[in-house]
């Protein structure tokens, strides 16, 4: 196959890198030289880390790969195994609901699909062909923080157990010239992809303490676009959180910037900016709580889904062209099957349960532990992040 014949190895970029002198170290989200915080040992050699997938996930591979659940007896006396309870936001389209899919036809998942649209995702869960018994859709406005309480406080009634959550949903805003903000008055993609999951997931980290499933996860979407170590992240705008005095300012635009490190409104980069703080929160709650709760803290790229909802603010001629380019000239192009798939190991697959590490998968669709940028992976900022995100949100 054409895609798979041209795909070259990091051997030999890693060549062309050194002699080069670059400072940055991956081309295509894949690292080349400084391995400063990559332990490729466990999942890839060396020379399977190509820059590209193509293969479709194997369908056994989600079906096959979940934890042992806990078991409980049954009315006849019989031990079965309960389903894993796994909440997914934004799984009302692309990755999400690809996930929930996924995840759903192992028959050993319910998935809470918690949406900011109700029938939206209703109908896309019927369409998906998601069996009734297998899914359960909750209101969730990740844009209001009263929303993110109402919620926890609904799924808390529901009286289900929580053993992973899973927080995908995210808005991007590429062409906006000026920003617009949530029911609480903070600029919308930080307000929405970080603030609104970070409150989330604080407010149900004790119900995953309490859940008796084998393994506990905490997954949040991260992104090569905010990782400055790649082609991708150096596309302009470049990701950037600066000192953070926007985002300690409350990111209002009344007596603070909109933007995280204090500058002018750019919608494409407050959404690089808040992928950096997805993988700064996943990092500070394993620093955090990994030892104390044996929860596995994970974030991942999933790969450039360049099919999904989130381009939907783009002119029309970057939607059209976008696929085709990543399909044939970066050759980064997964299909939302195929990272629905992928997901759906991280949050089932037993040789999966490492904590602090970002995922990203090799062309033949096998797992690898991804180095983060400097920024990405600057624990200073990890906490600067969480703590200003506390007071933000109403926790401190
Ligand atoms: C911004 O523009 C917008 O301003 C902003 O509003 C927002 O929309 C944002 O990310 C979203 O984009 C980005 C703009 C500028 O990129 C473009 O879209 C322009 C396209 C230019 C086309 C270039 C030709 C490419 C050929 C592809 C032909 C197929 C057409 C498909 C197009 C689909 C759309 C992508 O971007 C630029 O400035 C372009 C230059 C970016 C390159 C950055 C590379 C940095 C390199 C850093 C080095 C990294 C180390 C690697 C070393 C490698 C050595 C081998
Ligand atoms: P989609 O737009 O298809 O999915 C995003 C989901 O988030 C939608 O279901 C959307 O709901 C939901 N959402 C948006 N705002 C809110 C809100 N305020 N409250 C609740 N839900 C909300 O995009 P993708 O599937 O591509 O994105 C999923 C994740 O993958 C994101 O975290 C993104 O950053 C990440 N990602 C995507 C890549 C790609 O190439 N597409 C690459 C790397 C990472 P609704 O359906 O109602 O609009
Ligand atoms: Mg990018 C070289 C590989 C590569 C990969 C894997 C991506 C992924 N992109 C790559 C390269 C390039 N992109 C190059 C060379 C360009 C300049 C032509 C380019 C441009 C570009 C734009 C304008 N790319 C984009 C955009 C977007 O608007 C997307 C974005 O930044 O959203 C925040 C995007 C993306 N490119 C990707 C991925 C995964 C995206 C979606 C970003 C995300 O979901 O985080």
């Amino acid at each position: 196959m054409a895609l798979q014949a041209t795909s070259f190895s990091v051997q030999n970029l890693a060549g062309k890198t050194n002699a080069t002198n670059l400072k940055d170290s991956t081309l295509f989200g894949v690292p080349l030289l400084d391995n400063r915080k990559l332990d490729i040992t466990s999942s890839v050699s060396k020379s399977k880390m190509e820059f590209t997938r193509t293969k479709v996930f194997k369908a056994q591979a989600v079906a096959t790969t979940s934890a042992p659940a806990v078991t409980r007896a049954a009315p006849e006396g019989k031990k079965t195994l309960r389903k894993g309870s796994v909440i997914i936001t934004g799984a009302s389209s692309g990755l999400g609901l690809a996930t929930a899919k996924a995840l759903a036809e192992t028959g050993k998942w319910h998935v809470i699909m918690a949406c900011r649209d109700f029938l939206k995702a209703e109908r896309a869960a019927k369409s998906a062909g998601i069996s009734k018994e297998n899914y359960t859709v909750m209101h969730l406005d990740l844009a209001s923080l009263d929303s993110v309480r109402q919620f926890v406080a609904n799924f808390k009634q529901s009286g289900r157990p929580l053993d992973v959550l899973v927080c995908n949903a995210a808005v991007y805003q590429p062409t906006a010239k000026e920003p617009t903000f949530t029911a609480d008055g903070i600029e919308l993609s930080v307000g929405t992809n970080h603030l609104g999951h970070f409150l989330l997931s604080r407010l149900l980290l004790d119900d995953m303490k309490q859940s008796d499933y084998p393994s506990k996860r905490l997954i949040i979407v991260g992104s090569i676009t905010g990782n400055t170590n790649t082609l991708a992240g150096n596309v302009p705008p470049k990701a950037n959180l600066g000192d953070m005095r926007g985002l300690a300012g409350g990111l209002n635009g009344l007596n603070s910037s909109t933007m995280i490190d204090g500058g002018d409104f750019d919608g494409a980069k407050a959404y690089k900016d808040s992928k950096i703080c997805n993988m700064l929160t996943m990092q500070e709650f394993h620093r955090r709580y990994h030892g104390e709760t044996g929860i596995t803290f994970a974030s991942l790229y999933p790969g450039c889904i360049a099919t999904t909802g989130l381009f939907r603010e783009h002119i029309p001629l970057f939607r059209m062209l976008f696929p085709p380019f990543q399909k044939f000239i970066t050759k980064g192009f997964v299909s939302e099957d195929e990272s629905g798939k992928g997901l759906a190991q991280v949050v089932s697959d037993p040789s999966l349960t490492k904590s602090g590490v970002y995922w990203s998968w090799n062309k033949d669709s096998s797992s690898f532990e991804n180095q983060l940028s400097e920024e990405a992976s600057d624990l200073s900022k990890a906490r600067k992040v969480w703590e200003i995100s506390e007071k933000l949100v109403g926790l401190a």
